[in-house]
C-alpha cells in the first residue's frame, strides 16, 4: 500500500553531540568523537544518522537557539570537522540529517541585534514586536496572557525600544516572523540551501508546526487564574498560514534529493496530522507524534504527573499505525529522543529484575512497527532514568530548572512540594536522555578521561549498563537490537510495509498483526506487565504456528501460550 522509499526503510540514530563521546576531554561532547563512533552506529544497523544542533549557539536551550546558522558551536569542533563527518558517514553507506532549528533563533543572533536595535531597523519587521497594554491604574502588561513552553509569558519586555517581543520558549529564543518574506528568504537560504550543498540527506524540522501565529493576538481563556499566564499554544500551533509556509519551504528543500521529519507538538487531532503527513499534500515526509511520550503529563503541564495504563499506552503507541494504514501517508516510530525520558523506565520497569527483558521487548515491538524507526542513543543499550536519589542540582535542562524554581517560589520553599517537583523530575525531566552515553564501565563510563569533570554527571548505572559489556555478548539488549533490525530489514515486506491489524487480548498484553500483498503474516505478541500472562496464536490467521518462532527476547522458549514478565515474541508465517 505505501509506495516504497530509501527513508521509510532506514533505522535513524540520533546524536545528542554534547553527550555522545568527548574527544578532546574538556568533558563535552564533539564532532570528531561522533566520527570516532561511526563504525559502531554501522555495525548496530544504522542508516542515517540525525545530528541535534551543531552550530554557533549561547546553549542556553542546548543549541536551539542559534546565534548564526553557517557557524559551528566552537567546543563541538570546526567547520572542517562537520565537512568530514559528513564526507565519513557518506564513506561507511550511512546518511546523515541535521536539526533545522528556524521558528526562533538565539536573541544573539545578529539580525535579533539588529531588530532590537532601533523600531526603524530594517531587520524589525524579522521578529515579532508589539506595543504593552496599559490597564486603569497604568500598569503595564504584555500584548497577550500567553504562557511560554518553558513558563513564564510569551512576552519579554525590550527596554531600549520600549516594546515587548514574542517567544514561545525562553526569552532568548525570540520568534521569527514568518510573516515577512525576507525573513523567509534568508532562513531558506542561511539554514537550509547552506547545508544541503554539503551534501546532507535531510533534517529533522524543530516544531514544524508553529511558524504561523494567529496575529490578532487575543487573549486565552483564563484557565489558571492563580496564575499571570494561561495555557495558549492553540494561538501559535497550527496557525492560518502554517501550510502556506511549510509549502513554500518543501520547494526549497525538494530543489534536492533529500528527506524530511517535521516534529508536531501539541497536535493530537487526525486530520490535522494528516494535512502534514500526506504524500499528496508534499509537506514534510513524516512526523513525530507525541501522543505516546506525552502519556502521564498534563498538557501545558508537563511536570504534573497521572497515571496510566497498560491499555492508555497500547492505544497510543498504536494510534498512528491504524491512521495511516489505508493513506498515502508515512509516520515515524519512536520513544525517545533527547526531551524525553528512558522508555524502560517511562513506560516499563526499570527494576535490575526486569529492565533488560524491557528494553528487549520494546525494541522487538518497535522493529515490527510501520514508520520509519527512531532510535535514539542510549536506547539501544537499555539506558535508563537517574534514579530518584540523584540531587536537583544535577538536573540542567532549562525546563527542568525552571520547574523547580517556580515550584520553590511558589510554596515558599515547602518540603513536601519540592519532594513532589523532584519526583516529577525524575520521571519526565529532560535531563535524562541528556547525561552522557554509557561506552563502557571505567570511570566516566569511556565519554570522556576519568580525570575530567563531564558537563553532566555520568548515571552510575554505567557499570551494569555500557556499550562494552554488551558488545558482542548473546542475550544483551544491544545484541538484541543488531537482530531485531537485521530482521527488520529482512522481513520488510511485513515489519516495516505490512498492513498493521490490531488483535485484542489482553489489556497487559500488547498483540498485532501485519500482513503483506502476498497474503505472509506476522504476529506480535508482548506482555507489557511484570506478571506472567497468557495468550495465543489469533486462529483467524491459521497460516501461523508456534514453530514460525522468529524473534524472542529469551533464549528459551517453552511454552506457546504463556509470556513471562515482560518477555515479546514475534511469529513469521513463512519461517520454519
Ligand atoms: O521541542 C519542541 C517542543 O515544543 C517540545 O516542548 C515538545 O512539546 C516536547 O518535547 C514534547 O514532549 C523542540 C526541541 O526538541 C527541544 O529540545 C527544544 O527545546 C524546543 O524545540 C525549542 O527549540
Ligand atoms: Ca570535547
Amino acid at each position: 500500500y505505501h509506495e516504497p522509499k530509501w527513508w521509510k526503510e532506514s533505522v535513524v540514530y540520533e546524536i545528542y553531540v554534547s553527550s555522545f563521546k568527548d574527544s578532546n576531554n574538556d568533558g563535552i561532547g564533539d564532532i570528531p568523537g561522533i566520527i570516532s563512533k561511526l563504525g559502531y552506529l554501522r555495525d548496530l544497523g544504522v542508516d542515517i544518522i540525525w545530528v541535534s544542533p551543531h552550530y554557533k549557539s549561547p546553549q542556553v536551550d542546548m543549541g536551539y537557539d542559534v546565534a548564526d546558522y553557517q557557524k559551528i558551536h566552537e567546543p563541538y569542533g570546526s567547520m572542517k570537522d562537520v565537512d568530514s563527518l559528513i564526507e565519513r558517514t557518506h564513506a561507511l553507506g550511512m546518511k546523515i540529517i541535521f536539526d533545522l532549528v528556524i521558528n526562533h533563533s538565539s536573541d544573539l543572533h545578529p539580525w535579533f541585534e539588529e531588530s532590537r536595535s532601533s523600531v526603524d531597523s530594517p531587520k524589525r519587521d524579522w521578529y515579532i514586536w508589539r506595543p504593552a497594554r496599559y490597564d486603569a491604574a497604568g500598569k503595564r502588561h504584555a500584548p497577550t496572557n500567553w504562557r511560554s513552553n518553558f513558563g513564564g509569558p510569551t512576552w519579554s519586555w525590550d527596554e531600549k525600544t520600549q516594546q515587548y517581543y514574542f517567544h514561545i520558549y525562553a526569552p532568548e529564543q525570540p520568534d521569527l516572523n514568518w510573516e515577512n518574506p525576507d525573513c523567509r528568504r534568508a532562513l531558506y537560504d542561511t539554514a537550509i540551501r547552506f547545508w544541503l550543498d554539503k551534501g546532507i540527506d535531510g533534517f529533522r524540522v524543530d516544531t514544524v508546526n508553529r511558524y504561523s501565529k494567529r496575529v490578532d493576538f487575543v487573549d486565552a481563556p483564563v484557565t489558571d487564574p492563580a496564575d499571570e499566564t494561561q495555557l495558549a499554544f492553540h494561538n501559535f500551533t497550527n496557525g492560518p498560514r502554517i501550510h502556506e509556509y511549510i509549502s513554500e519551504m518543501r520547494a526549497v528543500l525538494d530543489e534536492y534529493d533529500v528527506f524530511t521529519v517535521g516534529e508536531l507538538p501539541n497536535t493530537p487531532d487526525e486530520s490535522d496530522v494528516m494535512r502534514f503527513i500526506s504524500a499528496q499534500a508534499k509537506q514534510v515526509d513524516m512526523v513525530f507524534n507525541f501522543d505516546t511520550v506525552y502519556l502521564g503529563q498534563t498538557p501545558g503541564d508537563r511536570f504534573r504527573l497521572q497515571n496510566f495504563t497498560k491499555k492508555d499506552f497500547k492505544r497510543e503507541l498504536t494510534k498512528w499505525q491504524n491512521v495511516i494504514r489505508d493513506t498515502d501517508a508515512w509516520t515515524t516510530v519512536f520513544l525517545e529522543n533527547h526531551d524525553q525520558g528512558r522508555s524502560v523506565s517511562r513506560f516499563l520497569s526499570d527494576d535490575p529484575a526486569y529492565r533488560i527483558q524491557a528494553a528487549k521487548m520494546l525494541a522487538l515491538v518497535l522493529g515490527t512497527m510501520t514508520g520509519t524507526l527512531f532510535l535514539y542513543q542510549g536506547q539501544e543499550i537499555g539506558m535508563v532514568n537517574a534514579p530518584s536519589s540523584y540531587p536537583v542540582e544535577e538536573y540542567k535542562c532549562i525546563r527542568s530548572v525552571n520547574h523547580y524554581n517556580k515550584i520553590r517560589r511558589q510554596t515558599g520553599g515547602d518540603p513536601a512540594a519540592l519532594k513532589e517537583a523532584l519526583n516529577a523530575l525524575q520521571k519526565v525531566a529532560r535531563d535524562h536522555a541528556r547525561v552522557p552515553m554509557q561506552w563502557d564501565d571505567s570511570a566516566n563510563a569511556g565519554f570522556c578521561a576519568a580525570s575530567v569533570t563531564p558537563w553532566m554527571r555520568v548515571l552510575d548505572s554505567y557499570r551494569e549498563i555500557n556499550v562494552t559489556s554488551q558488545n558482542g555478548k548473546k542475550g544483551s539488549v544491544l545484541e538484541f537490537w543488531k537482530t531485531v533490525i537485521r530482521f527488520r530489514k529482512q522481513y520488510k515486506g511485513l515489519a516495516i510495509y505490512g498492513r498493521f491489524q490490531p488483535i485484542e487480548q489482553h489489556e497487559d498484553v500488547l498483540t498485532f498483526i501485519k500482513e503483506d500483498t502476498d497474503g505472509k503474516v506476522l504476529f506480535t505478541v508482548a506482555n507489557l506487565s511484570d506478571q506472567p500472562q497468557r495468550w495465543s496464536l489469533p486462529s483467524s490467521y491459521p497460516r501461523l504456528k508456534p514453530s514460525n518462532l522468529a524473534l524472542s527476547t529469551r533464549s528459551q522458549v517453552v511454552d506457546h501460550s504463556s509470556l513471562a514478565a515482560f518477555e515479546g515474541r514475534v511469529y513469521v508465517s513463512d519461517v520454519l
